[in-house]
Order: C-alpha cells, then sequence, then structure tokens
C-alpha cells in the first residue's frame, strides 16, 4: 500500500472519534482560561488538536507518541548512514506507522519526482536584493509557488468537497516540501557561496541531496537528516505550528499557509534564537580575542547580556521545563563524534550550560532556565562549514515544514473549522476582576 492510500485508510479509521468527541462530547470542559493567560500570550490555554506531536513539559517532545530516540530507532535508515530519510520520517508523521524500507523507498522516489523547482522561483530570488534576509528569501519562494497549488485549484472547480479537500491538499504538501532542499541549497549558494551552484543528485534522498548541493561532505548528509528531523514539529502552539494552522484553517493553501509560519519563525524570540545564540557566542569570542574563556567570563557576559535588557538566546522555553531533548540529542551526537567532542566552539556552548541555568535562576525572571534546541544547533553546523549563521533559521525551517505540513493535511482530513478565538476589552477583564 503506497502512502497515501495508507493515510487515507488512518483518516477514515480516525474521523468518526473526531465526530463523536464533537457530536456527543462537544460540552465537556478540557480547561478554563484565566486573566494572566489571556493578556500573557495564552500560555497554558489548551485549545488546539493534533496528533502529530505532544510536548510534555517535562519530558520533551514526542512525535507519535515516541521520544526522539524512539523515533530514530523504529524508522528504517538510509543504506549506509546512521539516520533514517526525512522521506521515510513524513510517512511516520502522516501515518503514525513507521514504513518498512521498501515504502520509504517508494516515498523517496515519489519526493523525487516533484523536487524541481520552476526556473520563476530562481528568477525572484536573483531579483532580490543580495543582502535581503535568507528567511525573507525562503519565504518569498514558498509564496511564489502558490500558482501551483493543486489545493486551490480544486476549490476553485467547483466539485469542492470537504471529504476529499485532504487528497490535493496531502499533494501540494508534498510538491512543496519536495523542493525545499533545493530552494534552501541555492539561497545558500548564491549569498554565501559566489552564485555557484551544485546541481541536485536524482540518486539521494531529501537529507543526503540537500547536502549535495549545500557541497557540504558527509557525514553532513546525516547531520541533516538528524536536523531536519529534530526541529519538524513541536506541537501546535508554537509560533511557526500554529501560524501555518491558523493560515490553513481559512482555506488558504499550503503555500500561503506554510510561508506565513515560516514568517513567524523568523523571530528572534521562534527560530531566529539559533542565529541569535551563534552572533552572541562570536561577538563573546571577539571580546576575549583570543584568550581561552573561563567560567567567570561566561558568567560576566550572560550577566552584561541580561542587564543590558536582552534575553539569553537558546534558553528558556513557553512549554519545557526541563532541558529540551532536542539539545541533548544534538549534543550527544557531539559527543559522541571525536573531532566535535573537543572543539572549541562546542566546549564553549557546554560551559554556557554549565552556567546559564543558574544565572537565569539567580535572576529569576524565566520559568525555565535551561536550553533548548536553539543554544546547541549553530555548533554542529559551523563545525562541518556552515557558518554563515544568518542562514541558520532556513534550515529550521526545512526542518519546521515537514511537522506543519504534516499537521495541515490532516486539518484538512479531519475537517478543522476557521479558527477564531474571542477577544475582550481591557474594560471587561477589569469587571470580571472586580466580580473576583
Ligand atoms: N533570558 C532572559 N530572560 C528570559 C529568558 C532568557 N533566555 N527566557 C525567559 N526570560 C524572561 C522573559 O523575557 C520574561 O521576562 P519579562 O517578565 O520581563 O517579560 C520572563 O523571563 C518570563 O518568561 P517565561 O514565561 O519564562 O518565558 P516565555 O514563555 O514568555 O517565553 C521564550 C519563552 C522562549 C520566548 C523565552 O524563554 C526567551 O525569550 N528565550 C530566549 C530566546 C529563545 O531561545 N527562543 C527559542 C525558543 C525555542 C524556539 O522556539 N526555537
Amino acid at each position: 500500500m503506497g502512502l497515501k492510500e495508507k493515510l487515507e485508510q488512518k483518516i477514515q479509521e480516525h474521523r468518526p472519534r473526531t465526530t463523536k468527541l464533537m457530536k456527543e462530547h462537544g460540552n465537556v470542559k478540557i480547561g478554563e482560561v484565566t486573566i494572566e493567560q489571556a493578556i500573557g500570550g495564552a500560555r497554558g490555554v489548551k485549545c488546539l488538536v493534533t496528533d502529530i506531536s505532544y510536548l510534555d513539559p517535562q519530558e520533551g517532545i514526542r512525535f507519535r507518541g515516541k521520544t526522539i530516540d524512539e523515533t530514530f530507532d523504529c524508522l528504517p535508515k538510509v543504506p549506509g548512514k546512521q539516520y533514517p530519510s526525512v522521506e521515510a520520517f513524513w510517512y511516520f508523521l502522516l501515518t503514525g506507522e513507521a514504513p518498512t524500507a521498501a515504502e520509504a523507498e517508494e516515498v523517496i522516489a515519489d519526493f523525487k519526482a516533484r523536487s524541481t523547482v520552476p526556473q520563476y522561483v530562481i528568477d525572484l530570488l536573483r531579483a532580490m536584493p543580495r543582502d535581503s534576509h535568507p528567511m525573507a528569501m525562503f519565504s518569498a519562494a514558498i509564496v511564489a509557488m502558490q500558482r501551483e497549488s493543486k489545493f486551490s485549484a480544486y476549490y476553485k472547480s467547483g466539485q469542492f468537497n470537504k471529504m476529499e479537500a485532504w487528497k490535493p491538499m496531502y499533494e501540494e504538501c508534498t510538491d512543496l516540501l519536495a523542493k525545499l532542499p533545493a530552494i534552501g541549497a541555492y539561497i545558500y549558494r548564491m549569498k554565501y557561496k559566489g552564485d555557484q551552484h551544485i546541481p541536485s543528485n536524482p540518486d539521494l534522498d531529501f537529507g543526503g541531496n540537500f547536502a549535495h548541493m549545500m557541497g557540504v561532505e558527509e557525514p553532513y548528509d546525516d547531520v541533516a537528516r538528524m536536523y531536519f528531523i529534530l526541529h519538524s514539529d513541536h506541537e501546535s502552539g508554537n509560533v511557526s505550528a500554529h501560524t501555518t494552522h491558523l493560515v490553513a484553517s481559512a482555506l488558504s493553501d499550503a503555500y500561503y499557509s506554510l510561508s506565513a509560519g515560516i514568517n513567524g519563525l523568523a523571530g528572534p524570540l521562534h527560530g531566529l534564537a539559533n542565529e541569535e545564540v551563534l552572533r552572541w557566542t562570536q561577538n563573546f569570542m571577539d571580546k576575549l580575542g583570543g584568550q581561552e574563556p573561563t567560567k567567570e567570563a561566561v558568567q560576566k557576559a550572560l550577566w552584561d547580556t541580561l542587564n543590558s535588557g536582552q534575553v539569553i538566546p537558546g534558553y528558556g522555553h513557553a512549554v519545557l521545563r526541563k532541558t529540551d531533548p532536542r539539545y541533548t540529542a544534538q549534543r550527544q551526537f557531539c559527543l559522541e563524534n571525536d573531532g566535535l567532542k573537543d572543539y572549541p566552539l562546542f566546549k564553549l556552548v557546554s560551559m554556557i550550560y554549565e552556567v546559564a541555568p543558574d544565572i537565569l535562576l539567580e535572576q529569576g525572571k524565566a520559568k525555565n532556565p535551561w536550553p533548548n534546541v536553539d543554544a546547541q544547533s549553530g555548533v554542529i553546523q559551523w563545525y562541518y562549514g556552515v557558518t554563515e549563521y544568518d542562514f541558520y533559521t532556513v534550515l529550521f525551517g526545512i526542518g519546521r515544514a515537514i511537522g506543519v505540513l504534516a499537521n495541515i493535511t490532516w486539518d484538512r482530513a479531519l475537517g478543522y473549522p476557521i479558527e477564531r478565538p474571542k477577544s475582550v476589552t481591557t474594560e471587561m477583564l477589569e469587571e470580571m476582576a472586580a466580580k473576583g
């Protein structure tokens, strides 16, 4: 059974569960909202549903019920490689089942058939000022392809059927995802590698081909697979996932929706934090002027950052209350790699890990003093020669696309309605507060 047929089977099995919950238990309360939550960014308000991933504050992310290690273990590896293909992971996120090696190969072949980037996207990227931020380029490239939308064509066809709408959505989400490695690599080489490009290699999978087109040697292909999978999804409430879902809820197609989500990812409190971590670290190294960093120097630099009103990038989280297992997975990768283990940047990032939590605790503001994914991800990129840190959020974006596109395919499958929470005025809140 191919991926689309398997997905159809899963959708048909799932639909009665959603229908039953809505019809028979629609008025069961799952939480309440306080004034603090209404003003404070809806933190902890339970009002989104997704089965693609779940974020436990203490344990961290589970994809389809599996921890990061279990996810890597259950998926077929690319032959001769340490990590599974992104295509196998896409199958897993969509269906909740690990594909066999043969099923993963089918998805790899399907992605290849969809991977050519239209020339007008290249023309658009080339027409943008070369110093445009790579995230602005990435987002523009995605939205430019909206004319390819199969979902919008279906909507306009006059044959729109809510039960069938997931099919063109699935098609265009796959079309779009398959093109992202080539778009990312094109932006990278145009901006930073003298505009010298490397053609796609049709024998390679998503991660392998990305590393090839970036022009970075093995094992960067495995780094790419690991990186994309780790960054794929973090349940529905984070800015990029929520934005993509929100825009798609208006029956906007995948191109509009993903581009919007990518714009949210570009904020320094969200995906751009991985760029900020490297900027902070490099500034710190520059100030040291070649001297070995000491714990005392790191402590001082972190306090200076806090005292100047800035956040420590890569630390804290809206949901997590412990070290992010995505941080740990990347740290583990470094510890198991002979070159990386003793790499000065890794040692410095490890030293920050030793001192930053205590400083944040002493400052007493951040609810979570522990590192998130972004505190570690730049180290590995830097080590393999991808030192242009304003590109790092594009890497995050390619990964994040896997999760959010799987989510909006399921949004269509389950017929989720347009999202429209209710707002109140400050005066109303004051009245409610007075009544207690
Ligand atoms: N450094 C300094 N102060 C921090 C902090 C950090 N790393 N994390 C939180 N705080 C501060 C907040 O700014 C806030 O201060 P305020 O009361 O003066 O406004 C206070 O602590 C309480 O915040 P919180 O409830 O702990 O966090 P939050 O849910 O409001 O925000 C996050 C979460 C991630 C935006 C925040 O921790 C932060 O800014 N971290 C640094 C940026 C970062 O690493 N972002 C990446 C997150 C992961 C991702 O999405 N990629």
